[in-house]
């Protein structure tokens, strides 16, 4: 345990209605004693924990602000420190006064992250569910929420005990056997670590496939708007949104930088981009509106390709559609509400009925089915993309991926046929990977970046 007392303010600084301070370490009531003047008569150092007191805090015969403390002994608290939280009023001056009293009475102000840290150093959490904090403060989607809380509460760590507690498993009888080497029982226990192994990389390999669907529920994806001048592009982008984010006018080429707004679509978080229109300037096609969209096809997840209902197809519409092969898309017709010129028919014929799209970006027609299209293009591929999925940060994703390159390579020794001594070895460079994914054993500079990227007070 450390032993120094760190305080911080744990709440936005601004006005709000209330704000927190809050200390945590050994001297958390000591100090607090100093500065706290209850309104009932209590004994500090004999207050029981998680209870809540009000009163005032001064400095000297000075009050500076009305409270209530809230005291949570160890080991039962966050940090499983003595802490206090100051529940003060919320506004920069009171928040700040208070903080510095603290600092004044012997607290040192906080590092980011510093809280969670001594929770993960004292063992409360390891450290997946140490940076699963991070992930629920900043969850854009009530379903990214879900999946982080899930993994605060140790989801992901559960599992990786299991491949922990099966790889010790395999070692323990490799090593059990690796001074009696006889011909036969080798032979068996190669197959049985064969089939070990193989398990072993399938609930890894679950593991990734229900990642990659949380990938996509905390980061979402990019569906470009693209299409001629004019289509209603931007009109749409407005009416997903439901607010006027872009510009829109009956002149062609208005959008002339791509806009991007999230919308939420069925709780996956899709980052719309309304790209800027193809058109004719002084009678050519402009090229540079052409490759623009073509860059925005490629780098999308979805494409949305937008056709004005109330025009014939003509040369961009064509240029557009020949670029949409292998991708995921949609083709929209909009304009639904006016008289129609389009031949719907011809596109009927070249492209799937669930890949086309009649809408309307001025009266809403066929938008909540194009919006059911596109979590089908999303979640395609996948049962059902909330269901069992957790969430992996790079960090976690890579170490994940090196075990399951090991495992394969483990998998490769034993079919050449090399010692069970070596085997041990490759066995033993897996469980480090586990070691290092919870913490148990991890580079220090590795440890203060991750704890870096919290905010003062968590
Ligand atoms: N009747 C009708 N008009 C629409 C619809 N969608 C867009 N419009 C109109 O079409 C015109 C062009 O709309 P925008 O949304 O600016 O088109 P855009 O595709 O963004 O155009 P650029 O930015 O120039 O590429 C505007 O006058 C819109 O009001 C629709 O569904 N029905
Ligand atoms: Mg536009």
């Amino acid at each position: 345990m450390k032993n120094d007392t760190i305080c911080a303010v744990s709440t936005p600084l601004g006005i709000s209605g209330i704000g927190i301070v809050r200390l945590s370490g050994p001297d958390s009531y000591k100090i607090i004693g100093k500065i706290f003047r209850p309104a009932k008569k209590i004994n500090i150092s004999n207050i029981p924990t998680h209870t809540v007191h009000y009163g005032y805090i001064a400095d000297g015969s000075r009050t500076v602000d009305e409270v209530l403390l809230t005291v949570m002994r160890r080991p039962r608290s966050y940090t499983r420190e003595d802490m206090a939280e100051i529940g003060c009023h919320g506004g920069i001056v009171p928040l700040k006064e208070v903080l510095s009293l603290c600092i004044k009475n012997g607290a040192r102000q906080a590092e980011p992250g510093e809280f969670t840290e001594r929770a993960f150093l004292n063992g409360r959490i390891d450290l997946v569910q140490a940076e699963s904090v991070l992930e629920v403060i900043s969850s854009k989607t009530e379903s990214a929420l879900e999946i982080s809380v899930k993994k605060l509460k140790g989801s992901f760590s559960s599992h990786l005990n299991d491949i922990q507690a099966a790889l010790s498993g395999i070692l323990a009888e490799i090593e059990a056997k690796i001074n009696f080497p006889e011909e036969e029982e080798i032979e068996s226990l190669n197959l049985e670590t064969a089939k070990k192994i193989d398990e072993l990389t399938a609930f890894i390999d679950g593991i990734l496939s229900r990642a990659g669907r949380g990938k996509i529920l905390r980061q979402g994806i990019n569906a470009a708007i693209t299409g001629r001048a004019n289509a209603g592009k931007s009109s749409l982008l407005n009416y997903l949104v439901k607010e006027d984010r872009a510009i829109v006018t009956d002149v062609p080429g208005t959008t002339r930088d791509a806009v991007q707004e999230t919308v939420n679509v069925r709780g996956i978080p899709v980052n719309i981009i309304d790209t800027a229109g193809i058109r004719k300037v002084r009678g050519r096609i402009e090229k540079m509106g052409v490759d623009r969209a073509i860059e925005w096809m490629e780098k999308a997840e979805v494409n949305l390709i937008m056709l004005d209902g109330t025009k014939k197809i003509n040369d961009y519409d064509r240029g557009l559609l020949s670029h949409i092969k292998g991708k995921n898309y949609i083709i929209m017709i909009n304009k639904a509400d006016m008289p129609q010129k389009i031949d719907k028919k011809r596109i009927e014929k070249d492209f799937p009925s669930d890949r086309i799209a009649a809408i309307s970006a001025k009266t809403g027609a066929g938008i909540p089915e194009l919006e059911e299209k596109i979590y089908g293009l999303i979640s395609m591929g996948h049962a059902e993309i909330k269901e069992d999925c957790i969430f992996l940060n790079m960090r976690q994703e890579g170490r994940i991926k090196e075990m399951r390159k090991k495992l394969l390579e483990i998998r490769e020794e034993i079919k050449i046929g090399v010692t069970a001594d070596v085997i041990a070895e490759s066995l033993k460079d897996c469980l480090k990977d586990i070691d290092e994914l919870t913490g148990k054993n991890i580079a220090e500079d590795t440890l203060n970046s991750i704890f870096s990227r919290f905010c003062i007070g968590k």
